[in-house]
């Protein structure tokens, strides 16, 4: 684990550098010179895949800039995905940006994770490790030092709503409304690793990402951006859910498959639980109705109609699971 952490610090440092040129944010195709330039997302994916080119114990890597998993070595143990410039686009307007990494053992997925970690490019670049520990380090003469361990409080005071609110569900935008009205500030830049490290070192709130109309399973990839937060989130105290359930708890069947979340303390996402809980009972109740009602207007069918009816159902049933999102 420590030749990981290693690569991530040297990938930091090489990172802060790729930003940190004059062509970046304003031309995304040729530098001043008029030579072609990678995109500032593939180039830190470059410089990550580099670094973790040398660390043995690293088996695959996975990263939101490559379509497929890529094999490293046979025979290490761990598999790392990573988001190598999460909001990039937020590099154009000089705003905070971030890499996430997901560390698993032996295969992806949750419940295989062992570590996490992000790294914060703002007016400094810090890192956040969690193994058992949440700890926060800051980049200082070109090392990382340890600053503190990061503990969420039961309650904070910040609210960071994702997605585009026209597409949000009315109990979803509800809920938040409700938030605001209790005091909470509203703090979203864009960006979840400059958003959640807000919320996180000043001791709690949530960050949402609902399904929505138009992404009903979200935005947020699981395995770059869900699970290590969400893995970060309840080392340091709080908690991560989906609106149901642990998010550590969800699997995936695609390296870049999403998931709806929520990270926050505990007093927030005992609320998400118990609003969303409240949802999905009334959406049973009423499907359940709906359901008997089809079941009578069926059993009173003559033969001929049935056809014709278990046509009108399915259509409807279809209409209904739409309406509920
Ligand atoms: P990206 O991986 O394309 O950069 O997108 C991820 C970002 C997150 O950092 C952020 O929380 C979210 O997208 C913002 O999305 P939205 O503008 O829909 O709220
Ligand atoms: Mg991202």
């Amino acid at each position: 684990m420590r030749d990981i952490f290693d690569a991530i610090q040297r990938s930091a440092i090489r990172i802060k550098d790729a930003i940190d040129v004059k062509d970046i944010g304003y031309s995304q195709l040729e530098n001043s010179s008029g030579e072609t330039q990678l995109q500032l997302d593939i180039q830190c994916d470059l410089i990550i895949q580099e670094e973790f080119a040398k660390v043995s114990s690293i088996h695959t890597i996975a990263s939101e800039e490559k379509e497929k998993e890529m094999v490293l070595n046979e025979n290490g143990k761990y598999f790392v995905a990573y988001d190598p410039l999460d909001g990039s686009s937020l590099v154009d307007v000089n705003l905070s940006v971030g890499s996430i990494y997901g560390i698993y053992e032996g295969e992806f997925g949750a419940s295989h994770m062992v570590a996490s970690c992000y790294v914060v490019h703002g007016p400094r670049v810090e890192m956040v490790f969690a193994e058992n520990k949440t700890k926060l380090y800051l980049l200082q003469n070109g090392a990382f030092e340890f600053v503190k361990e990061i503990r969420l409080g039961a309650k904070g005071k910040l609210m960071a709503p994702g997605g585009t609110q026209q597409n949000w569900a009315p109990y979803h935008k509800k809920m938040i409304d409700g938030f605001f009205s209790e005091g909470y500030r509203l703090r979203y830049s864009g960006g979840m690793v400059p958003d959640l490290h807000q919320i996180l070192l000043k001791g709690g709130g949530l960050f949402s990402y609902p399904g929505t109309s138009d992404k009903p399973e979200g935005k947020l990839r699981r395995l770059f951006e869900v699970f290590p937060f969400a893995f970060i989130y309840e080392k340091s105290g709080g908690g991560a859910i989906d609106g149901k359930v642990d998010l550590m708890t969800l699997g995936h069947s695609h390296i870049h498959d999403t998931a709806i979340c929520f990270f926050g303390s505990d007093y927030e996402i005992d609320r998400v639980k118990e609003v969303y809980a409240k949802m999905h009972e009334q959406t049973k109740d009423k499907f359940e109705l709906y359901l008997d009602e089809m079941i009578q207007k069926l059993q009173a069918c003559q033969k001929r109609k049935l056809i014709k009816a278990v046509v009108f159902v399915s259509l409807t049933l279809g209409a209904l699971l739409e309406m509920s999102m």
